[in-house]
């Protein structure tokens, strides 16, 4: 069962890799830069206004070689800030929060499987964390105009940021899940994406987080405005680790 259920998911992440082989070269390029400059232009720059412009971290080859291993699932580790003393008070937006994790060669959680987002879903639910950033981002940003498979962007715009990989439309199940993990409904009582806060003051929810409960619907993922500040769950990164790696012979990572 659980065999068949990653051989259908690899090959559906094939065919979903052949599918974004130009969305890869664009957002390889893009996500470095043009996610950290989205957040001004998507109307996010009131609260962040005083930063210069903001960007993608480096990884920290020390960090990475020490980085809080809380959990592992095939193969990658695993924190969540609020179980890190130094970090367990810490809130962040969703690029603050990317480049925390950045910095121990980790990106924010990505959730692939039904298997890996059940384990993110315990971890929130045992702890009652009220709420979580993944690295779900929506391609709203500069690189992502005129493409129509992307097209309905509330259905299928949206992508994990940590590996450029799409994520199923929202409207549907994904291939290797039980349930459609997208809460069915939020403030405007819709399904998730309802990009509510655009109709509220014209800023856009393209950032993926977890609520718990928030709108008495248990745990479920729900488009949010970038700027919220949440505690975050980091996860490995391969390619940060491999740079780190080819870059430091002998470090231990
Ligand atoms: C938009 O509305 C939300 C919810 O009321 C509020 O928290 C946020 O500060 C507002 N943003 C702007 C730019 O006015
Ligand atoms: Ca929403």
């Amino acid at each position: 069962m659980t065999l068949t259920l990653v051989g259908r998911f690899r090959r559906l992440s094939r065919h979903h890799l052949n599918k974004m082989n130009s969305i890869v070269i664009h957002l390889t390029v893009l996500v470095c830069f043009v996610v950290a400059m989205a957040t001004p232009s998507l109307g996010q720059a009131k609260r962040v206004s005083n930063r210069p412009g903001r960007f993608l971290s480096l990884p920290n080859p020390q960090k990475c070689a020490n980085r809080p291993k809380q959990f592992s699932f095939r193969g990658h580790n695993y924190f969540f800030t609020g179980h890190v003393p130094q970090f367990a008070s810490r809130k962040l937006d969703w690029l603050d929060g990317r480049n925390l994790c950045r910095e121990y060669c980790m990106d924010l959680v990505s959730l692939e499987t039904q298997e890996e987002n059940n384990m993110i879903f315990r971890l929130i639910q045992q702890n009652d964390v009220p709420y979580i950033w993944t690295s779900g981002r929506l391609c709203d940003f500069k690189g992502c105009e005129n493409r129509p498979d992307l097209e309905p962007k509330n259905i299928l715009g949206w992508f994990w940021s940590a590996n450029r990989e799409k994520i199923s439309p929202t409207n549907q199940v994904p291939p290797s899940f039980g349930y459609n993990p997208w809460s069915a409904t939020g403030h405007k009582k819709q399904r998730q994406p309802d990009n509510a806060e655009f109709d509220i003051n014209g800023t856009t929810e393209s950032c993926l987080a977890i609520l718990n409960n928030v709108y008495n619907d248990g745990i479920a993922w729900h488009d949010v405005a970038c700027y919220h500040e949440k505690p975050v769950v980091c996860e490995d990164s391969d390619e940060l680790l491999n740079y780190v790696k080819s870059t430091n012979p002998g470090l231990r990572l």
